[in-house]
């Protein structure tokens, strides 16, 4: 632990990769928002985090700082002409709505404009945020929800364990439209929330006991007639030898590789408007995989082209 605190005073304000030079001119605009009050789950980490030991340094910092000192071009060799870093956006001391309200903001701008928009949180709540956002401003947008649990439960507070339940009651954010991809811990009040909402689902063992393109063939078949798709990661989707550094991590998720031919698929048969990433403690991430593992799907996504 102390490796990492004692890294906060060099990190880094902006991803080098992304050199963009105005944000009114990018295609892609990243921002950091480390929000807090979604809560933490029942795991040993989680209470850790309910006892305010976790969450100390600034997520999105760590992650621009690991790929600063680690750089590279995508894998197809681009660099980060697209993208422009934003920073991040002062949270600090709001309440949970506000802090909602001010996330919600600023994908309400960048999506209006036509621009794509990826934020690294952060809790949970950047998921509700972003989702509110894009039913304010499309009516044909499906979600592409990367996560190893469904976040439905039926529960009149928001919280991590609620998202889904409160996005799809928001206009155009629909479980017919939702897809939730490597889907596999799912306790039994969640089961009831997906045997209500009745989601598109693709379990994780679809990735290696159907193949990537069937599970992108049932992930067209889920999102029914839309144009557009929204993607929000939980990073415990991924399987974790990969992302090991998040507080609820489960075993048997697809790799990161198998994620970004995924996103290659969907991104050449639909708009993607943008993109979360949550849950990342900084704190558990001594080698900074998943911070190198985050850092290559923004720069990734940030080059997907239709
Ligand atoms: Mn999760």
């Amino acid at each position: 632990m102390s490796t990492a605190s004692d890294s906060t005073s060099a990190m880094s304000h902006h991803l080098q990769f992304a050199t963009a030079l105005s944000e009114s001119e990018a295609r892609t605009v990243l921002f950091g928002a480390n929000t807090r009050g979604a809560g933490f789950s029942e795991s040993a980490r989680g209470k850790a985090g309910e006892a305010g030991e976790l969450r100390t340094l600034f997520t999105a910092d760590f992650v621009r700082t690991a790929d600063n000192e680690s750089p590279s071009l995508t894998e197809r060799l681009e660099d980060g002409a697209p993208l422009f870093d934003a920073g991040n956006l002062p949270l600090e001391g709001l309440s949970l709505e506000a802090q909602v309200a001010a996330v919600r903001e600023r994908f309400l701008g960048l999506l209006r404009r036509g621009q794509r928009a990826v934020c690294l949180g952060g809790d949970h709540l950047i998921k509700y945020a972003a989702l509110s956002a894009i039913s304010a401003v499309h009516d044909d947008c499906g979600v592409v929800y990367l996560d190893a649990h469904p976040d439905c439960t039926q529960d009149e507070a928001l919280y991590f364990g609620s998202i889904l339940h409160h996005a799809w009651q928001l206009p155009h954010i629909r479980p017919e439209r939702t897809s939730l991809l490597a889907l596999r811990q799912v306790n039994p009040r969640e089961r009831g929330g997906l045997q209500h909402w009745r989601p598109g689902i693709i379990p994780a063992l679809d990735f290696c006991e159907r193949g990537l393109p069937a599970v992108v063939e049932s992930l067209v078949a889920q999102l029914g007639p839309v144009k557009r798709v929204y993607v929000s990661v939980d990073l415990d989707g991924l399987a974790p030898h990969e992302v090991p550094a998040v507080e609820a991590p489960y075993p048997g998720g697809p790799t990161l590789r198998e994620v970004l031919v995924v996103l290659r698929a969907l991104a050449s048969r639909y708009e993607l408007v943008g993109m979360d990433v949550s849950e990342f403690i900084p704190e558990f991430d001594p080698l900074k995989l998943t911070a190198l593992a985050t850092a290559r799907l923004v720069k990734e996504f940030a080059r997907l082209l239709p």
